[in-house]
Protein backbone atom coordinates (compact mmCIF):
# COMPACT_ATOMS: atom_id res chain seq x y z
CA UNK A 1 0.00 0.00 0.00
CA UNK A 2 1.20 3.65 -0.91
CA UNK A 3 2.07 5.61 2.09
CA UNK A 4 -0.37 8.41 2.27
CA UNK A 5 1.78 12.07 2.78
CA UNK A 6 0.30 14.46 5.48
CA UNK A 7 2.54 17.48 7.08
CA UNK A 8 1.39 16.53 10.46
CA UNK A 9 -0.05 13.70 12.38
CA UNK A 10 -1.62 14.26 15.76
CA UNK A 11 -1.88 10.99 17.96
CA UNK A 12 -5.26 11.74 20.79
CA UNK A 13 -8.05 13.59 20.48
CA UNK A 14 -8.62 15.11 24.11
CA UNK A 15 -8.08 18.47 24.99
CA UNK A 16 -4.50 18.82 23.48
CA UNK A 17 -5.13 17.15 19.87
CA UNK A 18 -8.23 19.01 19.35
CA UNK A 19 -6.13 22.55 20.35
CA UNK A 20 -3.37 21.45 18.27
CA UNK A 21 -5.44 20.37 15.17
CA UNK A 22 -7.16 23.95 14.99
CA UNK A 23 -3.58 25.68 15.33
CA UNK A 24 -2.39 23.20 12.67
CA UNK A 25 -5.10 23.56 10.51
CA UNK A 26 -4.53 27.65 10.93
CA UNK A 27 -1.16 26.95 9.54
CA UNK A 28 -2.43 25.60 6.28
CA UNK A 29 -0.47 22.12 7.07
CA UNK A 30 -2.60 18.76 6.07
CA UNK A 31 -3.56 17.46 9.16
CA UNK A 32 -4.77 14.29 10.75
CA UNK A 33 -5.92 13.27 14.31
CA UNK A 34 -5.78 9.76 15.44
CA UNK A 35 -7.36 8.46 18.56
CA UNK A 36 -7.89 4.54 19.56
CA UNK A 37 -11.44 5.50 21.68
CA UNK A 38 -14.60 5.67 19.77
CA UNK A 39 -14.81 9.69 19.54
CA UNK A 40 -13.46 12.90 20.93
CA UNK A 41 -13.03 13.27 24.71
CA UNK A 42 -9.37 11.85 25.41
CA UNK A 43 -9.19 11.18 29.57
CA UNK A 44 -12.56 11.56 29.34
CA UNK A 45 -13.87 9.28 26.92
CA UNK A 46 -12.38 6.78 28.73
CA UNK A 47 -13.38 7.77 32.51
CA UNK A 48 -16.60 7.93 32.62
CA UNK A 49 -17.26 6.10 36.02
CA UNK A 50 -19.92 7.77 38.54
CA UNK A 51 -18.65 10.84 39.87
CA UNK A 52 -16.19 11.73 37.34
CA UNK A 53 -15.51 15.21 37.85
CA UNK A 54 -13.17 17.89 36.95
CA UNK A 55 -11.88 19.73 40.21
CA UNK A 56 -11.14 22.97 38.71
CA UNK A 57 -13.57 25.58 38.55
CA UNK A 58 -15.82 25.11 35.53
CA UNK A 59 -14.88 28.40 34.20
CA UNK A 60 -11.25 27.48 33.91
CA UNK A 61 -11.71 23.88 32.40
CA UNK A 62 -12.06 25.30 29.11
CA UNK A 63 -10.08 26.39 25.73
CA UNK A 64 -9.41 30.31 26.25
CA UNK A 65 -8.07 31.23 22.78
CA UNK A 66 -12.57 31.04 21.66
CA UNK A 67 -13.75 34.36 23.20
CA UNK A 68 -17.38 33.90 21.88
CA UNK A 69 -17.90 30.44 23.15
CA UNK A 70 -15.85 31.37 26.46
CA UNK A 71 -19.01 34.25 27.03
CA UNK A 72 -21.68 31.71 25.68
CA UNK A 73 -20.85 28.41 26.96
CA UNK A 74 -23.35 27.61 29.80
CA UNK A 75 -22.17 25.65 32.45
CA UNK A 76 -24.33 25.83 35.37
CA UNK A 77 -21.92 24.41 38.53
CA UNK A 78 -18.56 25.73 40.00
CA UNK A 79 -17.37 22.09 38.65
CA UNK A 80 -17.77 20.33 35.96
CA UNK A 81 -18.91 16.74 35.07
CA UNK A 82 -17.58 14.02 33.05
CA UNK A 83 -20.36 14.01 30.72
CA UNK A 84 -20.29 17.60 30.52
CA UNK A 85 -16.51 18.17 29.78
CA UNK A 86 -17.23 15.26 27.17
CA UNK A 87 -20.24 17.35 25.77
CA UNK A 88 -18.36 20.73 25.70
CA UNK A 89 -15.11 19.30 23.80
CA UNK A 90 -17.67 17.67 21.14
CA UNK A 91 -18.90 21.41 20.76
CA UNK A 92 -15.75 22.66 19.82
CA UNK A 93 -14.91 19.96 17.22
CA UNK A 94 -18.11 20.71 15.62
CA UNK A 95 -17.96 24.31 16.02
CA UNK A 96 -14.38 24.72 14.36
CA UNK A 97 -15.38 21.89 11.57
CA UNK A 98 -12.33 19.65 13.42
CA UNK A 99 -13.90 16.25 12.76
CA UNK A 100 -13.57 16.03 9.43
CA UNK A 101 -9.66 15.59 9.78
CA UNK A 102 -10.16 13.21 13.27
CA UNK A 103 -10.07 9.03 12.67
CA UNK A 104 -11.48 7.01 15.54
CA UNK A 105 -10.75 3.65 16.73
CA UNK A 106 -7.38 4.15 15.29
CA UNK A 107 -3.71 3.37 16.96
CA UNK A 108 -0.29 4.88 16.21
CA UNK A 109 1.49 1.06 15.81
CA UNK A 110 5.05 2.70 15.10
CA UNK A 111 6.54 5.35 14.02
CA UNK A 112 10.47 5.42 12.66
CA UNK A 113 12.01 8.46 11.77
CA UNK A 114 13.82 7.93 7.98
CA UNK A 115 16.72 10.34 7.81
CA UNK A 116 16.94 9.53 3.97
CA UNK A 117 13.61 11.35 3.32
CA UNK A 118 13.63 13.44 6.27
CA UNK A 119 9.79 12.41 7.50
CA UNK A 120 8.35 9.77 10.18
CA UNK A 121 7.53 6.76 8.83
CA UNK A 122 4.14 6.14 10.56
CA UNK A 123 1.66 2.57 10.98
CA UNK A 124 -1.92 2.66 11.87
CA UNK A 125 -3.66 -0.17 13.21
CA UNK A 126 -5.26 -0.02 10.07
CA UNK A 127 -3.03 -0.82 8.50
CA UNK A 128 -2.26 2.55 6.39
CA UNK A 129 1.24 3.91 6.50
CA UNK A 130 1.98 7.79 6.59
CA UNK A 131 4.69 9.75 6.06
CA UNK A 132 4.52 12.52 8.37
CA UNK A 133 6.44 15.84 8.82
CA UNK A 134 5.61 16.69 12.16
CA UNK A 135 4.17 13.91 14.73
CA UNK A 136 2.54 15.11 18.01
CA UNK A 137 1.71 13.31 20.83
CA UNK A 138 -1.32 14.44 22.64
CA UNK A 139 -1.62 11.23 24.81
CA UNK A 140 -2.01 12.73 27.73
CA UNK A 141 -0.47 12.04 31.02
CA UNK A 142 -2.98 9.37 32.61
CA UNK A 143 -3.88 6.88 29.79
CA UNK A 144 -2.40 3.69 30.67
CA UNK A 145 -4.64 2.27 33.50
CA UNK A 146 -3.11 0.30 35.80
CA UNK A 147 -4.42 -2.89 36.70
CA UNK A 148 -3.08 -4.23 40.28
CA UNK A 149 -1.73 -7.84 40.11
CA UNK A 150 -3.75 -9.51 42.66
CA UNK A 151 -4.68 -13.48 42.09
CA UNK A 152 -7.31 -14.98 41.81
CA UNK A 153 -9.12 -11.61 39.74
CA UNK A 154 -10.15 -13.87 36.80
CA UNK A 155 -11.77 -16.41 38.90
CA UNK A 156 -14.49 -13.38 40.17
CA UNK A 157 -17.78 -14.09 39.14
CA UNK A 158 -19.31 -10.64 39.16
CA UNK A 159 -18.50 -8.11 37.61
CA UNK A 160 -15.03 -6.53 37.66
CA UNK A 161 -13.59 -3.06 35.82
CA UNK A 162 -11.70 -0.04 36.19
CA UNK A 163 -13.03 2.99 36.70
CA UNK A 164 -10.94 3.92 32.93
CA UNK A 165 -12.72 1.64 31.22
CA UNK A 166 -16.11 1.84 32.74
CA UNK A 167 -18.65 -0.01 31.11
CA UNK A 168 -21.45 1.50 29.87
CA UNK A 169 -24.23 -0.59 31.11
CA UNK A 170 -23.01 -1.23 34.61
CA UNK A 171 -25.77 0.07 36.87
CA UNK A 172 -24.81 -0.62 40.13
CA UNK A 173 -28.26 -0.26 42.31
CA UNK A 174 -28.65 -2.27 44.75
CA UNK A 175 -25.56 -4.27 44.96
CA UNK A 176 -22.75 -5.02 46.68
CA UNK A 177 -19.88 -3.45 45.70
CA UNK A 178 -16.28 -3.29 46.42
CA UNK A 179 -13.85 -0.27 45.56
CA UNK A 180 -10.02 -0.83 45.65
CA UNK A 181 -7.98 2.81 45.75
CA UNK A 182 -8.77 5.69 47.56
CA UNK A 183 -7.18 8.46 44.89
CA UNK A 184 -8.85 11.46 43.13
CA UNK A 185 -10.77 8.46 40.99
CA UNK A 186 -11.65 6.07 43.96
CA UNK A 187 -12.17 9.72 46.09
CA UNK A 188 -15.09 10.61 43.58
CA UNK A 189 -17.07 7.32 42.63
CA UNK A 190 -17.37 6.08 46.27
CA UNK A 191 -19.01 9.72 47.23
CA UNK A 192 -20.81 9.46 43.97
CA UNK A 193 -22.42 5.90 44.58
CA UNK A 194 -23.04 5.19 48.33
CA UNK A 195 -26.30 6.15 48.52
CA UNK A 196 -27.48 4.20 46.12
CA UNK A 197 -25.95 1.08 46.23
CA UNK A 198 -26.39 -2.16 48.88
CA UNK A 199 -23.46 -2.05 50.33
CA UNK A 200 -20.28 -0.33 49.78
CA UNK A 201 -16.71 -1.71 50.99
CA UNK A 202 -13.84 0.53 50.44
CA UNK A 203 -10.63 -1.25 50.49
CA UNK A 204 -7.90 1.29 51.33
CA UNK A 205 -4.04 1.22 51.04
CA UNK A 206 -3.28 4.90 51.90
CA UNK A 207 -5.44 7.34 53.53
CA UNK A 208 -6.03 10.60 51.85
CA UNK A 209 -6.56 14.23 52.40
CA UNK A 210 -9.42 15.65 50.71
CA UNK A 211 -10.82 18.52 51.30
CA UNK A 212 -14.33 19.94 50.47
CA UNK A 213 -14.62 21.03 46.84
CA UNK A 214 -17.03 24.11 47.22
CA UNK A 215 -18.83 22.59 44.54
CA UNK A 216 -22.65 24.33 44.26
CA UNK A 217 -25.11 26.17 41.52
CA UNK A 218 -23.50 29.10 39.87
CA UNK A 219 -25.58 32.52 40.38
CA UNK A 220 -26.31 34.58 37.05
CA UNK A 221 -24.21 37.54 39.12
CA UNK A 222 -20.69 35.16 39.33
CA UNK A 223 -21.29 33.97 35.89
CA UNK A 224 -21.23 38.11 34.68
CA UNK A 225 -18.41 38.78 36.98
CA UNK A 226 -16.52 36.21 34.85
CA UNK A 227 -17.84 37.10 31.60
CA UNK A 228 -16.44 40.76 32.21
CA UNK A 229 -13.52 39.77 33.71
CA UNK A 230 -11.98 36.66 31.22
CA UNK A 231 -9.38 38.99 30.02
CA UNK A 232 -7.99 39.51 33.79
CA UNK A 233 -8.26 35.98 34.44
CA UNK A 234 -6.71 34.33 32.23
CA UNK A 235 -3.60 36.89 32.50
CA UNK A 236 -3.41 35.92 36.07
CA UNK A 237 -3.65 31.89 35.31
CA UNK A 238 -0.79 32.55 33.04
CA UNK A 239 1.37 34.46 35.86
CA UNK A 240 0.29 31.98 38.00
CA UNK A 241 1.96 28.31 39.57
CA UNK A 242 -0.90 26.23 39.38
CA UNK A 243 -3.38 27.67 36.86
CA UNK A 244 -6.56 27.50 39.14
CA UNK A 245 -7.35 31.04 39.15
CA UNK A 246 -6.62 31.85 42.86
CA UNK A 247 -3.63 33.91 43.58
CA UNK A 248 -1.21 31.54 45.58
CA UNK A 249 -0.13 32.68 48.65
CA UNK A 250 3.12 34.28 49.58
CA UNK A 251 3.00 34.13 53.47
CA UNK A 252 5.63 31.27 55.11
CA UNK A 253 3.47 29.45 57.40
CA UNK A 254 6.36 29.84 60.03
CA UNK A 255 5.26 33.85 59.74
CA UNK A 256 2.14 32.96 61.43
CA UNK A 257 2.98 32.33 64.71
CA UNK A 258 -0.09 32.03 66.41
CA UNK A 259 -2.19 28.60 66.02
CA UNK A 260 -5.26 30.07 66.12
CA UNK A 261 -4.56 32.41 63.16
CA UNK A 262 -2.94 29.22 61.16
CA UNK A 263 -6.21 27.54 61.98
CA UNK A 264 -8.36 30.15 61.12
CA UNK A 265 -6.56 30.43 57.71
CA UNK A 266 -6.97 26.66 56.86
CA UNK A 267 -10.85 26.98 58.13
CA UNK A 268 -11.52 29.55 55.28
CA UNK A 269 -9.91 27.37 52.90
CA UNK A 270 -11.94 24.64 53.79
CA UNK A 271 -14.93 26.56 54.04
CA UNK A 272 -13.74 28.12 50.20
CA UNK A 273 -13.49 24.37 49.16
CA UNK A 274 -10.50 23.15 46.43
CA UNK A 275 -7.63 20.94 46.90
CA UNK A 276 -5.14 22.94 45.17
CA UNK A 277 -6.31 26.16 46.95
CA UNK A 278 -6.33 24.75 50.22
CA UNK A 279 -2.21 23.54 49.39
CA UNK A 280 -1.14 26.46 47.87
CA UNK A 281 -3.70 29.27 48.55
CA UNK A 282 -3.11 29.64 52.59
CA UNK A 283 0.76 29.58 52.77
CA UNK A 284 3.08 29.64 50.44
CA UNK A 285 5.36 26.77 51.85
CA UNK A 286 3.28 23.62 52.85
CA UNK A 287 4.88 21.39 50.30
CA UNK A 288 8.57 22.05 51.81
CA UNK A 289 7.74 23.28 55.23
CA UNK A 290 7.66 20.22 57.66
CA UNK A 291 6.22 21.66 60.20
CA UNK A 292 3.33 23.70 58.47
CA UNK A 293 2.71 20.56 56.46
CA UNK A 294 2.01 18.46 59.68
CA UNK A 295 -0.45 21.48 61.12
CA UNK A 296 -2.38 21.21 57.63
CA UNK A 297 -2.10 17.57 58.27
CA UNK A 298 -3.55 17.69 61.46
CA UNK A 299 -6.23 19.65 60.53
CA UNK A 300 -7.79 17.36 58.15
CA UNK A 301 -7.51 14.86 60.09
CA UNK A 302 -9.26 16.85 63.19
CA UNK A 303 -12.07 17.60 60.40
CA UNK A 304 -11.91 13.67 59.60
CA UNK A 305 -12.18 12.53 63.55
CA UNK A 306 -15.47 15.58 63.71
CA UNK A 307 -17.24 14.43 60.32
CA UNK A 308 -16.87 10.36 60.52
CA UNK A 309 -19.35 9.57 63.72
CA UNK A 310 -17.55 6.19 64.27
CA UNK A 311 -13.94 6.26 65.68
CA UNK A 312 -12.94 3.26 64.17
CA UNK A 313 -13.54 4.08 60.57
CA UNK A 314 -12.38 8.04 61.66
CA UNK A 315 -9.06 6.34 62.73
CA UNK A 316 -8.58 4.27 59.12
CA UNK A 317 -9.58 7.06 57.18
CA UNK A 318 -7.29 9.26 59.03
CA UNK A 319 -3.78 9.38 56.80
CA UNK A 320 -0.37 10.00 58.69
CA UNK A 321 1.91 10.82 55.78
CA UNK A 322 2.83 13.89 54.78
CA UNK A 323 0.22 15.67 52.69
CA UNK A 324 2.05 15.92 49.26
CA UNK A 325 -0.07 13.69 46.85
CA UNK A 326 -1.70 15.52 44.36
CA UNK A 327 -4.38 17.92 46.57
CA UNK A 328 -7.77 16.27 46.19
CA UNK A 329 -10.81 17.89 46.98
CA UNK A 330 -14.36 16.10 47.54
CA UNK A 331 -18.26 16.38 47.54
CA UNK A 332 -18.52 14.71 51.07
CA UNK A 333 -16.33 11.72 50.81
CA UNK A 334 -15.87 11.44 54.45
CA UNK A 335 -19.52 11.67 55.05
CA UNK A 336 -20.38 8.58 53.48
CA UNK A 337 -18.71 6.50 55.95
CA UNK A 338 -21.67 7.70 57.96
CA UNK A 339 -23.93 5.73 56.29
CA UNK A 340 -24.58 2.21 57.35
CA UNK A 341 -23.74 0.52 53.98
CA UNK A 342 -20.74 1.85 53.88
CA UNK A 343 -17.34 0.17 55.29
CA UNK A 344 -13.60 0.93 55.03
CA UNK A 345 -11.31 -1.65 54.97
CA UNK A 346 -7.28 -0.72 55.61
CA UNK A 347 -5.20 -3.19 53.66
CA UNK A 348 -2.39 -1.71 55.47
CA UNK A 349 -3.72 -3.50 58.74
CA UNK A 350 -5.46 -6.68 56.40
CA UNK A 351 -4.32 -6.76 53.54
CA UNK A 352 -6.07 -8.47 50.27
CA UNK A 353 -5.20 -11.96 50.33
CA UNK A 354 -6.93 -12.66 46.83
CA UNK A 355 -9.66 -12.29 44.91
CA UNK A 356 -12.14 -15.30 45.23
CA UNK A 357 -15.09 -16.28 42.84
CA UNK A 358 -17.60 -14.32 45.60
CA UNK A 359 -15.44 -11.55 46.35
CA UNK A 360 -12.54 -10.20 48.34
CA UNK A 361 -10.47 -12.08 50.88
CA UNK A 362 -8.20 -10.11 52.97
CA UNK A 363 -6.60 -11.47 56.09
CA UNK A 364 -9.70 -10.38 58.24
CA UNK A 365 -11.67 -12.63 55.91
CA UNK A 366 -14.32 -12.71 52.65
CA UNK A 367 -15.92 -9.39 51.65
CA UNK A 368 -18.53 -10.90 49.25
CA UNK A 369 -19.72 -8.58 46.63
CA UNK A 370 -21.55 -8.23 42.83
CA UNK A 371 -18.78 -5.78 41.59
CA UNK A 372 -15.59 -4.72 41.83
CA UNK A 373 -13.89 -1.41 40.63
CA UNK A 374 -10.37 -0.90 40.23
CA UNK A 375 -9.82 2.79 41.06
CA UNK A 376 -6.31 1.93 41.19
CA UNK A 377 -5.19 4.82 39.06
CA UNK A 378 -2.50 4.74 36.24
CA UNK A 379 1.07 4.44 34.59
CA UNK A 380 1.25 7.96 34.54
CA UNK A 381 3.32 9.98 31.71
CA UNK A 382 6.15 7.49 30.04
CA UNK A 383 3.44 4.72 30.46
CA UNK A 384 1.60 6.07 27.81
CA UNK A 385 4.52 6.30 25.50
CA UNK A 386 5.38 2.42 26.06
CA UNK A 387 2.76 0.69 24.53
CA UNK A 388 3.60 2.44 21.61
CA UNK A 389 7.13 2.26 19.20
CA UNK A 390 8.78 5.57 18.70
CA UNK A 391 11.79 5.14 16.68
CA UNK A 392 14.05 8.15 16.43
CA UNK A 393 17.00 9.31 14.46
CA UNK A 394 19.95 6.90 16.37
CA UNK A 395 17.70 3.67 16.02
CA UNK A 396 15.91 4.05 19.87
CA UNK A 397 12.78 4.15 20.82
CA UNK A 398 11.14 6.45 23.49
CA UNK A 399 11.13 3.72 25.89
CA UNK A 400 14.33 2.81 25.55
CA UNK A 401 15.78 6.12 25.44
CA UNK A 402 14.00 6.85 28.78
CA UNK A 403 14.65 3.48 29.59
CA UNK A 404 17.94 4.16 31.97
CA UNK A 405 17.10 7.71 33.49
CA UNK A 406 13.35 7.55 33.58
CA UNK A 407 10.94 10.01 31.11
CA UNK A 408 13.41 13.13 30.53
CA UNK A 409 12.85 16.25 27.42
CA UNK A 410 13.36 19.75 26.84
CA UNK A 411 10.29 22.21 28.12
CA UNK A 412 7.99 19.04 28.23
CA UNK A 413 7.55 19.08 24.33
CA UNK A 414 11.06 18.05 22.94
CA UNK A 415 13.52 14.95 22.97
CA UNK A 416 16.89 14.91 21.78
CA UNK A 417 17.35 12.58 18.22
CA UNK A 418 13.74 12.63 17.26
CA UNK A 419 13.50 15.43 15.15
CA UNK A 420 10.12 16.96 14.64
CA UNK A 421 8.73 15.17 17.32
CA UNK A 422 6.37 16.97 19.62
CA UNK A 423 4.93 16.01 23.28
CA UNK A 424 1.89 17.83 24.61
CA UNK A 425 2.21 17.53 28.14
CA UNK A 426 5.39 15.27 28.04
CA UNK A 427 7.50 14.18 30.76
CA UNK A 428 8.62 17.53 32.78
CA UNK A 429 6.12 19.73 31.47
CA UNK A 430 4.23 22.14 34.37
CA UNK A 431 2.34 20.32 37.28
CA UNK A 432 -0.39 22.60 36.44
CA UNK A 433 -4.54 23.04 35.58
CA UNK A 434 -4.03 21.12 32.78
CA UNK A 435 -6.21 23.09 30.02
CA UNK A 436 -3.73 25.93 30.62
CA UNK A 437 -0.72 23.56 30.56
CA UNK A 438 -1.71 22.02 27.55
CA UNK A 439 -2.34 25.77 25.92
CA UNK A 440 0.87 27.01 26.59
CA UNK A 441 2.54 23.51 24.86
CA UNK A 442 0.60 23.67 21.61
CA UNK A 443 1.37 27.20 21.07
CA UNK A 444 4.87 26.48 21.97
CA UNK A 445 4.76 23.58 19.48
CA UNK A 446 2.86 25.24 17.14
CA UNK A 447 5.58 28.36 17.16
CA UNK A 448 8.30 25.59 16.58
CA UNK A 449 6.63 24.27 13.79
CA UNK A 450 6.00 27.68 11.93
CA UNK A 451 9.21 28.39 12.06
CA UNK A 452 10.29 25.45 10.46
CA UNK A 453 8.06 25.56 8.07
CA UNK A 454 9.11 29.18 7.08
CA UNK A 455 12.66 28.04 6.95
CA UNK A 456 12.29 25.06 4.83
CA UNK A 457 9.95 27.02 2.54
CA UNK A 458 12.48 29.48 2.49
CA UNK A 459 15.16 27.30 1.31
CA UNK A 460 12.68 24.99 -0.74
CA UNK A 461 14.49 21.95 0.95
CA UNK A 462 13.21 19.51 2.56
CA UNK A 463 16.45 18.98 4.80
CA UNK A 464 16.47 21.64 7.08
CA UNK A 465 13.59 22.77 9.10
CA UNK A 466 13.82 20.23 11.30
CA UNK A 467 13.37 21.00 15.18
CA UNK A 468 15.29 19.10 17.11
CA UNK A 469 16.44 19.30 20.92
CA UNK A 470 19.95 19.58 21.97
CA UNK A 471 20.88 17.02 24.19
CA UNK A 472 23.00 19.54 26.39
CA UNK A 473 19.38 21.43 26.29
CA UNK A 474 17.97 18.71 27.63
CA UNK A 475 20.03 18.36 30.58
CA UNK A 476 19.77 21.51 31.91
CA UNK A 477 16.17 21.42 31.64
CA UNK A 478 15.76 18.26 33.67
CA UNK A 479 18.45 20.13 35.84
CA UNK A 480 16.35 22.40 36.40
CA UNK A 481 13.24 20.68 36.86
CA UNK A 482 15.53 18.94 39.80
CA UNK A 483 16.05 22.09 41.06
CA UNK A 484 12.29 23.23 41.38
CA UNK A 485 11.36 19.87 43.10
CA UNK A 486 13.95 20.02 45.64
CA UNK A 487 13.55 19.72 49.18
CA UNK A 488 9.57 19.48 48.44
CA UNK A 489 7.85 16.15 50.42
CA UNK A 490 6.34 15.31 46.74
CA UNK A 491 9.19 13.56 46.81
CA UNK A 492 8.69 11.72 49.51
CA UNK A 493 5.07 10.48 49.08
CA UNK A 494 4.32 7.29 47.05
CA UNK A 495 2.35 8.56 44.35
CA UNK A 496 2.15 8.45 40.47
CA UNK A 497 3.80 11.87 40.18
CA UNK A 498 7.22 10.54 40.43
CA UNK A 499 6.35 7.08 39.33
CA UNK A 500 6.37 5.34 42.65
CA UNK A 501 2.14 3.98 42.31
CA UNK A 502 3.58 0.99 39.88
CA UNK A 503 6.09 -1.25 40.78
CA UNK A 504 9.09 -2.05 39.26
CA UNK A 505 8.71 1.86 37.65
CA UNK A 506 11.39 4.00 37.71
CA UNK A 507 10.96 6.63 40.08
CA UNK A 508 12.32 9.95 38.41
CA UNK A 509 10.76 13.64 38.26
CA UNK A 510 8.07 13.42 35.76
CA UNK A 511 6.88 17.32 36.18
CA UNK A 512 8.51 20.98 36.35
CA UNK A 513 7.24 23.02 39.64
CA UNK A 514 8.11 25.79 38.78
CA UNK A 515 4.07 26.96 37.96
CA UNK A 516 3.03 28.65 34.73
CA UNK A 517 4.53 32.00 34.84
CA UNK A 518 7.72 30.63 34.82
CA UNK A 519 7.35 27.98 32.39
CA UNK A 520 6.64 30.41 29.86
CA UNK A 521 9.27 33.03 30.98
CA UNK A 522 11.54 29.94 29.85
CA UNK A 523 9.48 29.54 26.62
CA UNK A 524 9.87 33.42 26.01
CA UNK A 525 13.74 33.30 26.60
CA UNK A 526 14.14 30.34 24.24
CA UNK A 527 12.26 31.30 21.10
CA UNK A 528 13.40 35.14 21.99
CA UNK A 529 17.18 33.73 21.96
CA UNK A 530 16.82 32.42 18.18
CA UNK A 531 15.16 28.51 19.78
CA UNK A 532 17.92 28.42 22.12
CA UNK A 533 18.32 24.82 22.88
CA UNK A 534 17.31 23.77 19.22
CA UNK A 535 19.70 22.37 16.74
CA UNK A 536 20.08 25.28 14.34
CA UNK A 537 17.04 25.02 12.12
CA UNK A 538 19.28 25.85 8.82
CA UNK A 539 21.10 22.87 9.05
CA UNK A 540 19.77 19.32 8.35
CA UNK A 541 19.52 16.60 11.31
CA UNK A 542 22.73 14.69 11.82
CA UNK A 543 22.93 11.32 10.12
CA UNK A 544 22.33 8.17 12.52
CA UNK A 545 24.90 8.39 14.94
P1 LIG B 1 -4.22 7.46 41.98
O1 LIG B 1 -4.23 8.82 42.53
O2 LIG B 1 -2.93 6.87 41.54
O3 LIG B 1 -4.91 6.52 43.06
C1 LIG B 1 -4.91 5.12 42.91
C2 LIG B 1 -5.39 4.48 44.17
O4 LIG B 1 -5.36 3.07 43.99
C3 LIG B 1 -4.53 4.79 45.38
O5 LIG B 1 -5.38 4.93 46.48
C4 LIG B 1 -3.66 3.55 45.48
O6 LIG B 1 -3.17 3.30 46.77
C5 LIG B 1 -4.63 2.49 45.08
N1 LIG B 1 -3.98 1.26 44.64
C6 LIG B 1 -3.17 1.10 43.56
N2 LIG B 1 -2.77 -0.18 43.48
C7 LIG B 1 -3.33 -0.82 44.52
C8 LIG B 1 -3.28 -2.15 45.00
N3 LIG B 1 -2.57 -3.07 44.37
N4 LIG B 1 -3.97 -2.46 46.11
C9 LIG B 1 -4.69 -1.52 46.74
N5 LIG B 1 -4.78 -0.24 46.37
C10 LIG B 1 -4.09 0.10 45.27
O7 LIG B 1 -5.19 7.36 40.71
P2 LIG B 1 -6.56 8.10 40.48
O8 LIG B 1 -7.19 7.49 39.29
O9 LIG B 1 -7.36 8.15 41.71
O10 LIG B 1 -6.14 9.57 40.16
C11 LIG B 1 -5.17 9.84 39.16
C12 LIG B 1 -5.27 11.26 38.73
O11 LIG B 1 -6.43 11.42 37.90
C13 LIG B 1 -5.47 12.26 39.80
O12 LIG B 1 -4.32 12.60 40.46
C14 LIG B 1 -6.08 13.40 39.03
O13 LIG B 1 -5.07 14.16 38.43
C15 LIG B 1 -6.92 12.75 38.01
P3 LIG B 1 -1.75 3.94 47.25
O14 LIG B 1 -2.04 5.38 47.40
O15 LIG B 1 -0.79 3.67 46.10
O16 LIG B 1 -1.39 3.24 48.47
Amino acid sequence: MAATQLDALIVGAGFSGIYQLYRLRQLGLSTRVVDMAGDVGGTWYWNRYPGAMSDTESYLYRFSWDEEDLLTYPWSRHYVKGPQVLEYLRHVVERHDLRKDMQFNTELVSADWNGQSNHWDVRLSTGEVLKVRYLITALGLLSKANYPDIPGASTFTGTLCHTAAWPEDLDLTGKRVGVIGCGSTGVQVITDIASRVKSLTCFQRSPQYSVPSGDRPVEPEYRKWVNENYDQIFDQVRNSIVGFGFTESTVPFKSVTSAEERDAIFEELWNKGNGFRFFFGGFCDLAIDREGNEAACAFIRKKISQIVKDPEKARKLSPHEYYARRPLCDAGYFEQFNRPNVDIVHLRETPIVSIRPQGIETTAGLVELDVIVFATGFDAIDGSYNRIRIRGRDGLTLKEKWEPRGPTSYLGVAVPSFPNLFLITGPQGPFTNLPPAIEAHVDLTTRLITHAEEVRKAQGDDSVGLIEALPEAEQEWCQRCENMAAGTLFHESASWIFGRNIPGKKIALRFYFGGLKSFYEAVNHVIEADYEGFRPINQSSPAKI
